[in-house]
């Protein structure tokens, strides 16, 4: 097994005082105070009945909590189960029972949230850990000193075709390799500081945490998106890097009147999600420097990025894979030819290996279930999905969950989801019902009932009443069919 010291005493070793993470208005924690309290946390956790291997889930938004809980955890070489907040008790619950956990830490603004999704899963309240009251222990408890390369650090859930969440693992080593081929693509600068304003839960936001030990190199925390306080801070508090999806980056342009971006500013790192061109555009025109990348929850963020000298040449691509990464995309079977649409591949080091309790991915390459292709010098442009996920903001969405729930809706026969053009969210999910015969159901109805079940980014903003949904010869439903077979809007 490939062996690492632990990243945290690295940076302890290497540069104890140097300030690791800026939080709120003036707050930092340097190197060996954040090991220092990440320690502490994971004595008293072990104090607490948390062993190695145990699974343990984090139900919180950006504080400087979480990265102490995520450090902690692996000095105990524990499994961190990272929980998207927007989640209702109910998709909450079926994720820590899925996940097998054995207990979860919560913040202070999300306990209610956490007892009512208790209430499902086989956890007592003597499970729950909440954040402002964490555990501390100072005796000495022997803690994991190095990191194991092959062991699953990380999980955190994505959808299938069947709609039922799957969890992603990520190993130590899948974080690493993310890290260093990062680096190696977008360059580190000793005055590199890097603005977490993505949710830490998805892996876009957690890589940042990441590359924070991995690198040495600071982060600044903050606990949600504003475009007016992250316009400041890239003028004012010396962030040279951020990471954003498309929404973030609408708003920050619009709040983005006179005054520019510094110089010292390097890196806006656009990803999550289709970009719409006229973006980068405007982006280009206002000299924001925009690099676009491509990746996922199964390759731990960035796959493919692209690099600085060629932004504006070819503005609209993701770029080439990473240093240790390779891409090809296959079209009916076989390497498609320059420019010719297919299905993404990817295979690195930094792909995960595979989902909780489902089989591995014994193949060399994952296939991502996203459409694209190379131009003539191997510029990676996405076009399209061939799974039928939709992307709300940079949140996916999976039109099997939501049909599902649907289907518990009294008079309703069947239903199809699909996902629609919307300006703010880029895309938003819309719904034809085909009801049974002499029900009724109104666009309210259904999202009064879909929110006990769903969390509100899944909603279907539109419902169309339809006589029968398209389908194909294994009578699957054709989604991207649905706005075909439209009969009558009641919305
Ligand atoms: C864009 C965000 C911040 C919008 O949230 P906001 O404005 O704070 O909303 P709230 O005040 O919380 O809620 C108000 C109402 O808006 C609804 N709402 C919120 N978000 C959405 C949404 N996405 N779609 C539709 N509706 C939304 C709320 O529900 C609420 O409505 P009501 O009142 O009805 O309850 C927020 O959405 C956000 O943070 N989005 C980003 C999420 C994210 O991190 N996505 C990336 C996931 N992918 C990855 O991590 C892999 C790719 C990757 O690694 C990467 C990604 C980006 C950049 C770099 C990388 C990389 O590779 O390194
Ligand atoms: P997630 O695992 O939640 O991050 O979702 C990853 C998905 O976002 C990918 O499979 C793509 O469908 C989409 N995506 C990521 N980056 C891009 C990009 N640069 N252009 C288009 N779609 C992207
Ligand atoms: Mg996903
Ligand atoms: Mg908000």
């Amino acid at each position: 097994m490939n062996v690492i010291p632990h990243w945290l005493e690295k940076q302890h070793e290497l540069q104890p005082e140097a300030t690791a993470i800026e939080y709120g208005e003036h707050l930092s924690l340097s190197y060996s105070a954040l090991r220092e309290e990440s320690r502490k946390l994971a004595k008293g956790l072990i104090k607490e009945g948390v062993k190695t291997g145990d699974h343990v889930a984090l139900l919180s938004g950006n504080r400087i909590e979480f990265p102490i809980c995520i450090h902690a955890l692996s000095y105990i070489g524990a499994v961190a189960v990272c929980l998207n907040t927007r989640l209702t008790p109910e998709e909450l619950a079926y994720q820590l029972n899925d996940a097998e956990v054995s207990a979860l830490i919560v913040d202070p603004n999300l306990v209610e949230k956490a007892h009512r999704t208790i209430e499902e899963v086989l956890l007592g309240h003597d499970d729950l850990i909440y954040m402002n009251h964490l555990p501390t222990c100072n005796e000495s408890i022997e803690l994991k000193e190095q990191l194991y390369l092959e062991e699953v650090f990380t999980m955190m859930y994505t959808s299938g075709t069947t709609g039922k969440p799957k969890a992603v693992m990520h190993t130590y080593g899948n974080h690493w390799f993310s890290a260093v081929g990062s680096a190696l693509n977008l360059g580190l600068s000793q005055s590199d500081k890097w603005l977490i304003c993505l949710p830490m839960f998805h892996v876009g936001g957690f890589s940042l945490l990441m590359k924070n030990v991995i690198y040495g190199m600071p982060i600044r925390l903050l606990s949600h998106f504003d475009a007016q306080v992250i316009n400041d801070e890239i003028r004012y508090r010396g962030v040279t890097i951020v990471s954003v999806v498309t929404v973030m980056l609408q708003r920050l342009i619009l709040d983005l009147q006179q005054e520019d971006y510094p110089s010292s500013f390097r890196c806006m790192l656009l990803g999550g999600g289709p970009v719409p061109r006229p973006l980068l555009e405007r982006a280009s025109k206002k000299d924001i420097p925009v690099f676009q990348t491509y990746g996922m929850t199964e390759t731990s963020s960035q796959i493919a990025t692209l690099s600085p000298v060629d932004a504006f040449r070819k503005l609209g691509s993701a770029g080439k894979a990473l240093a240790p990464a390779t891409l090809k995309v296959i079209a009916d079977g076989r390497t498609a030819a320059a420019y010719e649409t297919g299905e993404i591949h990817v295979k690195g080091p930094m792909v995960s290996g595979g989902y909780y309790k489902k089989a591995g991915n014994d193949s060399e390459y994952l296939a991502t279930g996203d459409a694209g292709y190379l131009d003539d010098e191997g510029f990676l442009y996405v076009v399209d999905r061939v799974k039928d996920m939709i992307i709300s903001g940079g949140e996916n969405i999976y039109p099997a969950e939501i049909e599902s729930v649907i289907m518990g809706l009294a008079g309703v026969e069947e239903v199809g989801v699909t996902g629609t053009a919307d300006e703010e969210w880029g895309e938003v999910p819309v719904a034809f019902v085909v009801l049974q015969a002499g029900a009724d159901l109104s666009l309210e109805e259904m999202t009064t009932y879909c929110r006990q079940y769903l969390a509100s980014y899944k909603i279907p903003k539109r419902l169309f009443i339809i006589s029968e949904l398209p389908r194909n010869a294994s009578n699957k439903i054709v989604r991207r069919k649905l706005f075909e077979c439209m009969e009558r809007d009641v919305y």
